[in-house]
């Protein structure tokens, strides 16, 4: 089957998470992901959290399926003069070193513009460019802190806090692929590469909108009234943490169910739409609740929100998390239960689909990972093995017209 990727031939100078799960994406599409790693390490997440002693750790395996490995050391003069052949014939390089990492290594975008004119360069850095934060190194959790996510994570009378998904790495990879697929088709048009820069603090502040949403209304009108400090408690100046509470115009928290004393999950997201308040009235078996003043409209509601998700708690006593689901989907009220990595790892809808994906490794076996969430009617992603370090290195510098000899020197001069 042709991929639409097909013929794109990306560069891969990326590691840890932001740039893999990008170019993994693009992979999956169908595009020659060739990444380059140095020799005898490669991506530190080869060995970072290894469950298995000498194979790829998970983290790398996760990150970097369906790619080739190129061992080079671009530091070197022979080693540059490859990645020189290899961007003279590449379409796409992805990076997210350092600040000025790129150009330290003497591959400034001037230059690789110069190299290869109709190449697109595309960048992940923790600051944009020109910001006054812009030689920081960053990782998840200070992209999270820095781009908006913490301080409006968690509870009022707690910390910030972070979340467990990954919204300042994979997010800010998802926002490069997109930027790099735009300037694919604007080079189609003009002929002309171009440079992407895509920050992790604008990634995580791009998902937070709503909150710089609220930050205006609270300026406004001086308080939030569907979040839990309203109208009992107090609002400062800066959006507040509001626990579970939804971030639209829908109240919503997480509920216990039975079994919730001995198991941490055994709990659903309820959410009380304003149009399906008829609905749950009737569900929970409450249908006087329809008509009552005090209850009627989500003003009346507000006040005494949490009254009402006790009494909801209540009725989700004798249910588990998958028994009350199944009863409230019957009245159209959106909710859901709060599943485990493990209920995920094992839920058959998710293998059907191709979201949860069963991989063969040659040094592993088998282990499970994400495949593509973007589901398509022409194209079936298939998610291979990611490399073994160097795995391609031949097969890449044959392919940019190097001899067995030629390959030989580099490796004496430890350039592959
Ligand atoms: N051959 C020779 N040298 C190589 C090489 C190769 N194939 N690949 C990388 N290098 C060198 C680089 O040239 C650089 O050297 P210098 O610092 O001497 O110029 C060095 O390896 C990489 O530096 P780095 O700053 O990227 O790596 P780090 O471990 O110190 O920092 C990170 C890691 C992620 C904090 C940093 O890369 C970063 O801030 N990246 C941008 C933001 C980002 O993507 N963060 C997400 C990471 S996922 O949580």
């Amino acid at each position: 089957m042709t991929k639409p990727l097909d013929g794109i031939r990306i560069i891969d100078f990326t590691h840890v998470q932001a740039g893999p799960a990008c170019t993994q994406l693009l992979a999956w599409f169908g595009a020659d992901v060739i990444k380059v790693e140095r020799p005898g390490s490669g991506d530190v997440t080869r060995n970072q959290l290894r469950d298995i002693p000498d194979a790829d750790a998970l983290y790398f395996t996760m990150l970097n399926s369906n790619k080739k490995s190129l061992t080079l050391d671009t530091k070197k003069p022979e080693g540059k003069e490859v990645l020189e052949k290899l961007i003279r014939e590449s379409d796409v390089l992805v990076e997210n070193f350092g600040p000025g990492a790129l150009d330290r290594m003497g591959f400034s975008w001037e230059r690789l513009n110069e190299l290869n004119p109709k190449m697109i360069v595309a960048s992940v850095k923790g600051f944009s460019d020109g910001h006054h934060y812009d030689d920081l190194k960053v990782y998840e959790n200070v992209a999270q802190c820095a781009g908006g996510a913490a301080s409006t994570t968690g509870f009022w009378d707690g910390p910030p806090t972070i979340s467990a998904a990954a919204l300042g790495d994979s997010n800010t990879g998802m926002h490069l692929a997109i930027g790099i697929l735009t300037a694919l088709l604007g080079r189609d048009k003009t002929g002309k590469g171009q440079k992407v820069a895509v920050s992790m603090q604008d990634s995580v502040l791009n998902l937070c909108r709503v909150k710089l949403r609220d930050q205006q209304r609270l300026e406004r009108v001086g308080y939030l009234e569907e979040y839990p400090q309203y109208p009992h408690g107090e609002f400062s100046d800066v959006v507040p943490r509001g626990g579970n509470a939804g971030g639209g115009g829908q109240p919503g928290w997480v509920l216990k169910c039975k079994g919730w004393e001995t198991d941490p999950n055994a709990y659903i997201y309820f959410t009380i739409q304003g149009h399906a308040w008829e609905p749950i009235c009737k569900a929970l078996g409450k249908p006087e609740w329809i008509d009552d003043p005090a209850y009627k409209t989500a003003e009346a509601r507000q006040p005494h929100i949490f009254e009402i998700f006790k009494t909801i708690e209540g009725w989700l006593a004798d249910k588990t998390k998958f028994e009350a689901v199944d009863i409230l989907r019957k009245f159209d009220i959106p909710c859901a239960p709060v599943l485990t990595m493990k209920e995920l790892a094992n839920d058959p809808s998710l293998r059907a689909s191709g979201t949860i994906v069963e991989v063969q490794h040659k040094k592993r076996g088998s282990y499970l990972t994400v495949g593509s969430p973007i589901k398509f009617s022409d194209l079936k992603p298939e998610v291979t093995a990611s490399p073994l370090l160097g795995e391609h290195t031949e097969e890449v510098l044959a392919s940019l017209g190097y001899s067995k000899q030629d390959i030989f020197n580099l490796r004496e001069v430890k350039a592959v």
